[in-house]
């Protein structure tokens, strides 16, 4: 899977479909959870983004951690993947379309972008049926491979909605165009979305910080997703470009 996956992402569509990852209770669960806590959201242009959502616990966590994304993401992105953001987004009955574009870093550099190595990989966890008719979200297949500046036109000449069940996963190179759509039903879609980054890639805004009581329920996997001592993790990679570079001697 993981293979098949990795080569999607840099050079194929830029996205793959990974179903089934959590039970469609468990999705229904982190549903009604998001739903109660929309109050924590802020508004964008008519959709509902809940950022930071890491302290609300358990359930969360093993998502980052999920054995499938954490292959792909230590795979793309190095052993040393950070957890660069995780967030919900609603898109409430009848909320206008998202803007087009790819995920930080990317949109905040220089033209000339690196496809491979990956610098950013996005997860978009889907917690019920996403249909065209709810808001699947819309992206351009291939388009991480397209080196330019997103623009509508093209996009819209060859973006899918991507649809599934609770509990499955888009994952995403981070140049993938992609936009979130109208949701014509009548109830509240909900997708948790998770970032993750090389090591080297500045957080837009730094998780945490993080008290004792959270970081002694957090497992290995997580806390090394946290970066919670980047010096150190800099330093570990010295030794091991160093070793890499003496065997290579
Ligand atoms: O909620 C969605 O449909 C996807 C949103 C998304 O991927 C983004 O805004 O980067």
């Amino acid at each position: 899977m993981t293979e098949e996956a990795y080569d999607e992402l840099l050079r194929g569509d830029g996205y793959h479909m990974l179903r089934g990852l959590i039970s469609p209770e468990e999705a229904a669960a982190v549903r009604e959870l998001t739903l109660s806590r929309l109050h924590e959201g802020a508004d964008q242009n008519g959709q509902i983004a809940i950022r930071d959502i890491l302290h609300w616990g358990l359930a969360i966590h093993n998502m980052v951690t999920h054995p499938k994304l954490l292959a792909l993401a230590h795979k793309l992105l190095g052993p040393d993947a950070a957890l660069a953001a995780v967030s919900a987004r609603v898109l409430p009955p009848n909320c206008p379309p998202g803007g087009l574009h790819v995920d930080y870093p990317y949109w905040a550099m220089n033209p000339g972008m690196p496809v491979e190595p990956a610098l950013m990989m996005q997860v978009i966890w889907m917690m019920e049926p996403f249909t065209p008719h709810n808001g699947g979200t819309w992206v351009a297949p291939g388009s991480q491979l397209w080196d330019s500046s997103p623009n509508l036109e093209r996009f819209e000449a060859n973006a899918i909605q991507a649809t599934g069940e609770p509990g499955d996963a888009v994952v995403s190179h981070g140049l993938l165009w992609h936009r979130t759509a109208i949701n014509h039903a009548e109830e509240p879609r909900v997708a948790i979305l998770i970032n993750y980054t090389q090591l080297a890639v500045r957080p837009m805004t730094p998780l945490g910080p993080f008290d004792e009581a959270f970081l002694s329920e957090a497992s290995e996997e997580l806390r090394s997703l946290l970066v919670l001592d980047y010096a150190k993790a800099l330093r570990d990679r010295v030794g091991s470009h160093i070793k890499r570079n003496e065997a290579a001697d």
